[in-house]
């Protein structure tokens, strides 16, 4: 439709925005390129191509990290980056099916497609973004309490490092650590928005921190919460709680279906917590449960976290998950939503329960691929990441 301002598409006007933005990462890449994978073959015209594939080009070939960004092997370095991917193969939390230890690597491969820029969006996140794959966190497949220390240690070296983590699951129950990682470096209340099917808010099952608890023990530290006393008997969770992430800052969104929902719906009850099921959302439309969230995640707090569950999306479109649910968020809401919640800026995001061995056509790992585009775009447009200033062409 065209703006009803303008008399122009909204397409058109983008264009002309795009076309303010610099091609000099491009460039400068084009020239690495050539200098790292030597001349072509004479037979070939174009002389930016060159002899071995190296960065973006072609996208089926070469070695993948996210978005084929430059892989921070030296991970003292982060820093030296805006944003960074981080991937965390963890699948011991799961409590039906297992594979989410091959997330990270789905999302990497199928987002060698993209070459980050978006007539939608009106972005180029190669030009006004610098963005890394800083590898995987080394998980302990048999430990889940191991697991999450070195998860915690891990995110927070990034996010002190000051570049935007970009965490990439595994299964749901690195929410806890990952949270843990950012939250006590924040001083004030943290916001959580948590897009899911399930609650995910019980605090055990089967005897241990699985992926349906981990926002129990997130808000458990606040000093509205009753400390609950199970964990006293559990000497090997030695971590138990943050205290700046209090409950009525948490915001579930897209819950509903019928499976494990029934423990955590009763400690959201008591803590006061705020819970849309699906049904809520068709009710406020994606703009309306979005506003809604924010207003409640951002509610005296000074930095808000994205937990995105891919199974929040209707199987029928992310069938690659442990716990699959009919009836969730369509892909155009799911991204309309997480686009409104970017806006607000982020202190840091997850994409978790990718699980790759169920997937078709690689269908789920590129929605979880386009979660995470979605927000870097919007957060570059609204400034609140990335470098767009630096990236205009003068007028
Ligand atoms: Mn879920």
């Amino acid at each position: 439709m065209p703006d009803s301002r303008s008399g122009e598409f909204r397409g058109n006007r983008n264009l002309g925005r795009l076309s303010r933005i610099s091609q000099s990462r491009q460039e400068e890449e084009t020239a690495r390129c050539l200098e790292l994978g030597l001349e072509a073959a004479d037979s070939i015209n174009d002389r930016r191509i060159s002899l071995f594939s190296r960065g973006h080009q072609p996208a089926f070939a070469g070695i993948n990290t996210f978005m084929k960004a430059r892989y921070c092997e030296d991970v003292r370095r982060v820093g030296d980056y805006e944003a960074a991917f981080v991937g965390i193969p963890f699948d011991t939390g799961t409590t039906y099916r297992p594979g989410t230890r091959f997330g990270p690597q789905g999302v990497r491969r199928i987002s060698a497609v993209y070459d980050g820029y978006s007539v939608d969006g009106a972005v180029d996140l190669f030009e006004e973004l610098d963005l890394c794959d800083a590898g995987d966190v080394f998980v302990i497949p048999g430990n889940i309490e191991k697991t999450f220390d070195q998860v915690s240690k891990a995110v927070s070296h990034v996010y002190t490092s000051g570049a935007f983590p970009i965490l990439c699951g595994g299964d749901h129950s690195l929410g806890y650590p990952n949270v843990r990682g950012i939250a006590p470096h924040i001083e004030g209340n943290v916001g959580i928005i948590h897009i899911d099917r399930h609650i995910d808010m019980q605090d055990m099952d089967m005897d241990e921190r699985m992926h349906t608890t981990p926002w129990f023990w997130t808000t458990h530290g606040h000093e509205s919460v009753d400390v609950h006393g199970s964990h006293r008997d559990h000497s090997h969770m030695h971590d138990v709680g943050l205290a700046n992430c209090p409950p009525k800052n948490l915001v579930q969104m897209g819950i509903g279906g019928w499976y494990g929902s029934r423990p955590g719906s009763a400690v959201a009850r008591e803590r006061g917590s705020s819970v849309l099921t699906m049904t809520d959302i068709e009710e406020l439309g994606p703009k309306g449960a979005a506003e809604r969230a924010l207003e409640l995640a951002w509610k005296d707090a000074r930095a808000v976290y994205l937990s995105f569950d891919i199974d929040s999306i209707d199987p029928g479109f992310a069938p690659g998950t442990g716990t699959p649910e009919p009836g969730g968020l369509l892909p155009r809401e799911a991204l309309e939503i997480v686009r409104l919640i970017a806006r607000e800026g982020l202190c840091g995001m997850e994409v978790v329960e990718v699980s790759p061995p169920y997937d078709v056509n690689d269908n789920t790992s590129q929605l979880a691929c386009r979660v995470i585009l979605d927000v870097l775009g919007t957060m570059v447009v609204e400034g609140k990441l990335g470098h767009r200033r630096e990236s205009r062409l003068p007028e």
